[in-house]
């Protein structure tokens, strides 16, 4: 006979989720990291939320009346990397569907079936910038692992899984299934990171990350690390791309689709106006840092590619109207060649 855990745990993978473990609703096992982290300043300003959310992040009780599970769940995202049409490179959890939509819509319809089989009565659906460590109490509930590059790994799909929960008032399920595996000796990550943003095994200064840089950050981007965004439009999957245990997991992602907006080519990503930017990135994850990060990010990367057919949509955006548009681009041309001070201000179409 299955006891309620497992019965809730089958429950998930049959609404579609790769992995499900209920695990207690007690502080998370790396509280004390977390706040070693924040107390490092390994935060940044544009996640703000994490800092603001402390209390909560360090007791999940906090978060429901009652609460005495974390129904831990993970999604296998593997899929062939992909970007903009002839370069620029799109992290692949975004390129397609956003997965905070597609994921809060499993978790509602799970929640509604475990209420209807009278086997969870209360509790919160929580996905990506909610108030749960998510990791933490991945690892404990043994969905996975942690890495030097603080992913979460699976045996079989290596750091390719986006995370969610439900905090229950269930009963939690019992310990001991836990899935097995450490990095060993491997620093791949450690070496591979563009920025040196792995500061040491398991820790990542989000001051440093291209993830943080190209989706968070609300202002420019630093000047020294522009260069090494590389072609990384959005967000960054070096660290990821380089773990083994990522190397042989089987495709996930083709169920998010492929957005339209990467039919675009790069330069023509300068020419969108916020109506125009709306509606191309409609439901898609690229919409977070808004039009004058994304553009941002645009102009860097055209800088950093140096070909000259990027010229003319950079010096269109050096005269955008938006601040960090107009600067980035200017930066742009100026790793093209010539200085954006000298540029002639022609007018900006509309449309895209
Ligand atoms: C803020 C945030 C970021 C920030 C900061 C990342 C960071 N490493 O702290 C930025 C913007 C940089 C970022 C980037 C990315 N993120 Co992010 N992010 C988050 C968020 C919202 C909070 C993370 C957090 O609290 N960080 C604080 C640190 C201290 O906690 P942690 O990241 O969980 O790290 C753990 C380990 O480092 C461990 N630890 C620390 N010290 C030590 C020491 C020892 C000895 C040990 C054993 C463990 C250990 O404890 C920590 C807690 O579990 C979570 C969602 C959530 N609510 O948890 C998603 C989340 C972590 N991000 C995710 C993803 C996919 C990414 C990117 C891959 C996106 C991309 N492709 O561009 C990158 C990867 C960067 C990286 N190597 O971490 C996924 C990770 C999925 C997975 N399988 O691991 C999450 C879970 C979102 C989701 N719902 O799927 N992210
Ligand atoms: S996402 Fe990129 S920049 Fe951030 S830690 Fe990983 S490799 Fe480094």
């Amino acid at each position: 006979m299955a006891t309620r855990a497992e019965r809730i745990e089958s429950a998930a993978l049959e609404e579609g989720f790769d992995l499900a473990s209920l695990g207690p609703a007690s502080p998370p096992p790396d509280g004390p990291a977390f706040e070693d982290w924040l107390a490092k300043g390994r935060d940044a300003e544009g996640i703000g939320y994490v800092r603001r959310n402390r209390e909560r992040l360090l007791d999940p009780r906090r978060l429901l009346e009652g609460a005495r599970s974390i129904l831990s769940l993970a999604v296998n995202h593997a899929r062939a990397p992909g970007g903009f049409r002839g370069a620029g490179q799109v992290a692949r959890y975004a390129l397609g569907r956003d997965y905070h939509r597609v994921l809060g819509k499993m978790l509602r319809r799970l929640l509604s079936r475990l209420r209807r089989e009278g086997l969870v009565r209360r509790a919160r659906p929580v996905v990506d910038a909610g108030p749960v460590l998510e990791r933490s109490h991945a690892a404990r509930a043994g969905i996975g692992f942690p890495s030097k590059s603080a992913n979460l790994l699976h045996p079989r799909f290596g750091p390719w899984t986006f995370l969610a929960e439900l905090v229950t008032d269930a009963e939690p399920g019992e310990a001991g299934r836990r899935v097995a595996g450490t990095c060993g000796t491997c620093t791949r990550c450690i070496e591979a990171c563009p920025t040196g943003a792995i500061v040491e095994p398991f820790v990542v200064d989000a001051n440093r990350c291209l993830s943080y840089h190209t989706i968070e950050n609300r202002g420019p981007i630093p000047e020294g690390i522009r260069p090494l965004l590389g072609d990384w439009v959005f967000g960054c999957d070096v660290c990821s791309e380089v773990c083994p245990f990522g190397w042989k997991a089987p495709e996930g992602g083709e169920r998010f689709g492929r957005h339209p907006s990467l039919d675009l080519p790069l330069p023509r990503i300068l020419d969108l106006d916020e109506e125009a930017f709306a509606e191309t990135f409609r439901g898609s994850p690229m919409k977070r840092p808004r039009r004058a990060g994304l553009l941002r990010n645009a102009a860097v990367v055209l800088g950093n590619l140096g070909d000259p057919s990027a010229r003319p949509s950079l010096e269109r955006a050096a005269a955008d109207p938006d601040p960090l548009v107009r600067e980035h681009a200017s930066w742009a041309l100026g790793r093209l060649g010539r200085r954006g001070a000298d540029l002639p201000t022609s007018p900006r179409p509309t449309g895209g």
